[in-house]
C-alpha cells in the first residue's frame, strides 16, 4: 500500500477507535472536547470500564487469601493480568512482574530495595537531563543517605541524549543508570537497547522509566536488556493507581522487601519473619485488584487494535502537528529528536503557557502547561514552563487544526 492510502486507512481506523472511548463525546464550555493531555493520563475505552465494572459486580473478593469461589475467581483474574503483562513485556517469568501503584512507586521500590543497600560514599548514580521528577528524586534521596552523587547525561539542542557524553560518563564509579525510555516533555524515544548494551559491558544495572513508552511502542525487556522496567496503567488507557515493575528475577530474588505487611511473608514470629516467594515479596497488603484487571483490559485493547497501526496513525499526527504548529507565528517547538512519540512541547512568544492553557480550555481543548514534572529539563532549555499537546490513538488531524486556530486566536488576544 502506498503512503497516502496507508495514512487514509489508519485515519479511518482511528475514527472507529475513538468511538470506543465514551468521554470523548463530552462537551466542555459548549464545545466538543479536544483532549490533548494524554501524556498526563489517557482516556479509558469502554472495554476497560466494563472489565472493572464486571469485576466489582461479579467477582470482587480479596486475592490469594480465601478458599471460597469468589476469592478463587478474583485470584485467577489478578494472576491472568500479571501473565498478560509478562507477555506484553516479554519477561522470562511472571515472578518478574510486580504490581505497584504506578511508575513512581516502582522506581522508589528499586531505589530503596535494590540500590540503597549497595550504595557507598563516593558512588555515582547516572541519569539524564530529560528525566521526570519520579526518576530523579528517589535517586537523590538514596544518594544523600549514602554520600553518593548524581551524574547527569546531557541533552542536545534537538532534545536527544548526548550519547558520546553518556559513553564517557559511565565509568567505574557508576552503580546505577536510570533513564527514561520516552521523555514526557520532549517525546524523544531513547535508544535504550544500545545504551543497555553499553552499560552491561561495564556491569552497570539499568532501570528504564517506561511510563510514556507503553502506550505507543512494543517493549521487549529481554531484547532491550534492561534490569528493571517501570510503567503506569493510566498512561496506557487503564486505571489510575496501578502499574508494574519488571525486574530480572536474580536481582529481585536478592533484594530485601521494602514494605512489610500481609501477603509478602512466608512465616511471622515475634523473633523474626521469612519472606514469600516472588513477586509476592514485593506486594505487601491487599493489592489494587481492579487496577490490575483494568490494566490487563487496557493492554488487551491496545494489542487488539494493533501496535503497528497505532504507531502509523500517531506518526502521521506527529508529522502533521509539527508542520501545523511550525506555521504559527512566534511558536517555538522544543524537542525535534529524530525518534519521537506524538507529542509537541512549545512556547508562544509574548504569552505565558498557563494563559494559553486557560484560553484553549475555553475552546474545549485540553493541553498541559507548566514544567511537566521535569524542572531540570525546563532549565536546560531556558524556560520555566511550556505548553504541551500530547496525542493518543483516538486523536485526529482535525483536532490539530482546532489547536492551531485556537493558539492563533489566543496569541492575538494575549499580545493585543
Ligand atoms: N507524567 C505527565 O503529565 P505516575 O504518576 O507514577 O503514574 O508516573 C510518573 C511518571 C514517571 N515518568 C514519566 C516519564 C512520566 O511521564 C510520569 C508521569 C505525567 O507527563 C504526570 S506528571
Amino acid at each position: 500500500m502506498n503512503t497516502v492510502l496507508r495514512s487514509t486507512a489508519t485515519r479511518g481506523a482511528a475514527a472507529a477507535w475513538r468511538e470506543q472511548v465514551p468521554i470523548l463525546a463530552r462537551r466542555v464550555h459548549g464545545k466538543p472536547l479536544v483532549y490533548l493531555d494524554n501524556a498526563a493520563t489517557a482516556q479509558r475505552p469502554q472495554a476497560v470500564i466494563d472489565a472493572i465494572d464486571d469485576f466489582y459486580r461479579r467477582h470482587n473478593a480479596n486475592v490469594h487469601r480465601g478458599v471460597h469461589t469468589l476469592s478463587g475467581e478474583a485470584t485467577d483474574l489478578f494472576e491472568a493480568a500479571r501473565e498478560a503483562i509478562r507477555r506484553r513485556l516479554n519477561a522470562a517469568s511472571s515472578r518478574e512482574i510486580v504490581f505497584t501503584r504506578g511508575t513512581t512507586e516502582a522506581i522508589n521500590l528499586v531505589a530503596n530495595s535494590f540500590l540503597r543497600p549497595r550504595l557507598r560514599a563516593g558512588d555515582v548514580i547516572a541519569l539524564s537531563h530529560m528525566e521526570h521528577h519520579s526518576n530523579i528524586v528517589p535517586w537523590q534521596l538514596a544518594a544523600a543517605a549514602a554520600g553518593a552523587e548524581l551524574r547527569v547525561i546531557p541533552v542536545t539542542d534537538d532534545g536527544e541524549l548526548d550519547l558520546e557524553a553518556l559513553d564517557k560518563l559511565l565509568d567505574e564509579r557508576v552503580r546505577m543508570l536510570a533513564l527514561v525510555h520516552v521523555s514526557n516533555a520532549l517525546g524523544t524515544i531513547n535508544p535504550v537497547a544500545d545504551i543497555c548494551r553499553l552499560a552491561r559491558a561495564r556491569d552497570i544495572p539499568v532501570l528504564l522509566d517506561g511510563a510514556q513508552a507503553m502506550p505507543h511502542l512494543a517493549v521487549d525487556v529481554q531484547a532491550i536488556g534492561c534490569d528493571f522496567y517501570c510503567c503506569s496503567a493510566h498512561k496506557m488507557y487503564g486505571p489510575t493507581g496501578s502499574g508494574v515493575l519488571y525486574g530480572r528475577e536474580a536481582l529481585l530474588e536478592a533484594m530485601p522487601p521494602w514494605q512489610g505487611g500481609g501477603e509478602m511473608i512466608e512465616e511471622v514470629r515475634f523473633s523474626g519473619s521469612t519472606w514469600n516467594a516472588l513477586p509476592a515479596k514485593f506486594e505487601a497488603g491487599t493489592p489494587n485488584i481492579a487496577g490490575a484487571i483494568g490494566l490487563r483490559a487496557a493492554n488487551d485493547w491496545l494489542l487488539g487494535l494493533g501496535l503497528e497501526a497505532i504507531a502509523a496513525h500517531e506518526n502521521d499526527l506527529l508529522a502533521y502537528a509539527t508542520a501545523t504548529l511550525d506555521a504559527v507565528p512566534g511558536l517555538r517547538l522544543i524537542g525535534r529528536a529524530r525518534a519521537k512519540t506524538a507529542l509537541v512541547t512549545f512556547t508562544l512568544a509574548g504569552t505565558h503557557p498557563h494563559d494559553l492553557g486557560t484560553l484553549l480550555d475555553l475552546e474545549g481543548i485540553a493541553i498541559r502547561t507548566g514544567h511537566h514534572c521535569a524542572m531540570p529539563l525546563m532549565q536546560r532549555f531556558g524556560v520555566t514552563a511550556t505548553a504541551r499537546a500530547s496525542f493518543a490513538l483516538y486523536n485526529n488531524r482535525a483536532e490539530i487544526d482546532l489547536l492551531a486556530t485556537a493558539l492563533d486566536k489566543a496569541r492575538r488576544m494575549l499580545i493585543a
